[in-house]
């Protein structure tokens, strides 16, 4: 068994007797969809990618043949798997395919670099690694050398553009579940209590954390979320932000589409010409953005609203989303406007459909189980009165209760009771509804991509030049947040240029998302009384034109 911090058994009984966890492995949301089309030619898309249109029975047949092909290849239950795919139908094909034998996998975002992938690797000791030609990561043979260097167990890496395609056309003798006459090895989902997946933190401390997600707990997300947003075969869903980013896979993502019968219609970017052609040529009905695409997005609807004729609602979370803009959404579009504020840490809190205006303009919605429990909590940890702004935490039937393989990080960030401090500063109303106003732990929201402050400072650190760094969020007007790292240069180093620190960065294999926007030089940086850097006196003192 892969190794995760499980739930008390109390709960785990709780949520199983409340039908919350339902004991099926996730492949189960194919199955389910071939079932029930079983014997009549109706085969739904579940897949739109560029001219392809993949059906349901296609996906779970495709999945199937890689999940045999894989095998054969010695994978095998409670093996790990690192993966790195651009938006393309092959992202949920090995999905299912590494659910099917048990594999789990992390999703690396397409944007991550080295860096990510090498810190990734490093901590789940993967056997298989999947990436794409069209990274340069995977463009040539060196980062397989360096990923050999670390993982000394890793036996297969498979690229799509180089490779991966064959073993997915490769003929399987029969769908092994059980061993073969002619010898395949038989393969089977992990149980449901156990780890599915790891899902990636946004992150405020030095490396990257990894959350085990159990088929039981992510399974039961994605039926509540496509509930919540009344999912069905007639949904078309167009996932133009990471597929495999939380918010893209369960709220309620193409996971929830899938449970429903819906359509995933896959777009490389949120870029809003690319995306609306989609969304005509394809009758979308629904789409998942961040705040500053929605921006891009109102910029270029008033000559092209015809195109958009088909959408339904619009999601929008992963960081902040301005009243301003909110009320311009149904006005503009022509869809309903739904805010999602959720973590790939568990907790998910919708607007609902039907809620009135207000609510939907100006808070971030509520929990979607009436499982979850939230606490909004002062410093101290004692309850504040609602409509006071606190620290939200959290636990429930799908909050995971531990980063995989860090107990220093687990001990400060849940509670004795298992409640987990997200490190955002919310306030609740009486009937329940979360505003995030602000947030404690030290991470940058750039536009919904999170950057861990001090992932950036220790590779600034690493620098001949410098003494000091603090990177601290500065406001953008599209992004929301944008990064400014505040350096202290070494004495004598008045040759410290932006650029040069930025290709410094670069070179370090870092994500570009997470190279400072923006760097001051400073003499000395304030401090705290406790001898801490002073990032509130520091953002207050910085004015960035
Ligand atoms: P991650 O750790 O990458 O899964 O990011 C989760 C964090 O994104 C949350 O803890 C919030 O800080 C932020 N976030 C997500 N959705 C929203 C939203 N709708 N409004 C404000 N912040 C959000
Ligand atoms: O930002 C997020 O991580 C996020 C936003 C909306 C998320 O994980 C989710 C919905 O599930």
């Amino acid at each position: 068994m892969i190794a995760f911090t499980p739930w008390p058994e109390d709960d785990a009984q709780r949520y199983r007797a409340a039908g919350c966890w339902i004991d099926l492995p996730m492949t189960d949301i194919l199955e389910r969809q071939c079932r029930e089309s079983a014997g009549s030619s109706a085969d739904g898309i579940a897949v739109i990618c560029g001219e392809r249109a993949i059906t349901y029975r296609e996906l779970d047949a495709q999945s199937t043949r890689l999940a045999a092909a894989l095998a054969r290849r010695g994978l095998t239950k409670d093996d790990t798997a690192l993966v790195q795919l651009p938006n393309v139908a092959e992202f949920y094909i090995v999905f299912f395919a590494l659910l099917k034998i048990g594999v789990a996998p992390v999703n690396a975002l397409f944007s991550h670099q080295r860096l990510e992938l090498t810190a990734y690797a490093q901590q789940l000791q993967p056997k298989l690694v999947i990436g794409a030609a069209s990274h340069p990561l995977f463009a040539d043979s060196a980062f397989a050398d360096v990923l050999r260097a670390l993982v000394p167990d890793l036996a297969h890496l498979l690229v799509l553009g180089a490779g991966l395609e064959e073993v997915l056309a490769e003929e399987g003798l029969v769908p092994a579940f059980a061993p073969s006459a002619a010898g395949e090895p038989a393969f089977a989902p992990s149980a449901a209590g156990e780890v599915a997946f790891f899902q990636l933190s946004g992150g405020s401390t030095g490396t990257p954390k990894l959350i085990p997600r159990t088929h039981n707990d992510y399974y039961y997300s994605v039926r509540r979320s496509a509930e919540i947003c009344r999912l069905d075969r007639a949904t078309r869903f167009l996932c133009a932000l990471p597929a495999g980013h939380n918010f893209l896979l369960s709220s309620p993502g193409a996971l929830g589409v899938f449970c429903a019968g819906g359509a995933v219609v896959l777009a490389p970017s949120p870029e809003p010409l690319g995306c609306f052609a989609l969304i005509e040529q394809h009758g979308v009905t629904m789409a998942a953005l961040v705040p500053s695409a929605v921006v891009l997005w109102l910029q270029a609807a008033p000559e092209r609203r015809a195109q958009l004729a088909s959408l339904r609602l619009l999601q929008v979370g992963g960081a902040s989303f301005a009243e301003a803009l909110a009320r311009r959404v149904p006005q503009e579009l022509g869809c309903a406007l739904q805010q999602v504020f959720g973590m790939a840490e568990g907790l998910v809190n919708y607007t609902r459909l039907e809620d009135p205006e207000d609510k939907v303009y100006t808070t971030q919605g509520r929990p979607m189980s009436e499982f979850d429990e939230v606490r909004v909590v002062d410093l101290d940890g004692q309850p504040v009165a609602d409509g006071e702004e606190g620290l939200l935490t959290t636990r429930g039937p799908y909050t995971f209760r531990g980063y995989y393989n860090a107990p220093e990080h687990n001990a400060r960030v849940f509670d004795a009771d298992g409640f987990y401090a997200t490190g955002d500063l919310v306030r609740r109303s009486a009937d329940g509804y979360l505003t995030v106003v602000g947030r404690v732990k030290d991470q940058i929201n750039r536009g919904g991509e999170k950057i861990a402050a001090e992932e950036v400072e220790n590779l600034l650190l690493r620098h001949p030049g410098v003494l000091q760094a603090a990177l601290i969020s500065v406001p953008h007007p599209l992004l929301g947040e944008m990064s400014c790292a505040c350096i202290v240069p070494r004495d004598g180093e008045d040759v410290l240029r932006p650029p040069l620190l930025r290709q410094y960065l670069r070179e370090q294999g870092v994500a570009e998302f997470k190279l400072p926007d923006r760097f001051r030089m400073l003499p000395t940086l304030p401090l705290t009384a406790v001898g801490k850097t002073d990032k509130v006196a520091l953002r207050a003192q910085t004015t960035i034109q």
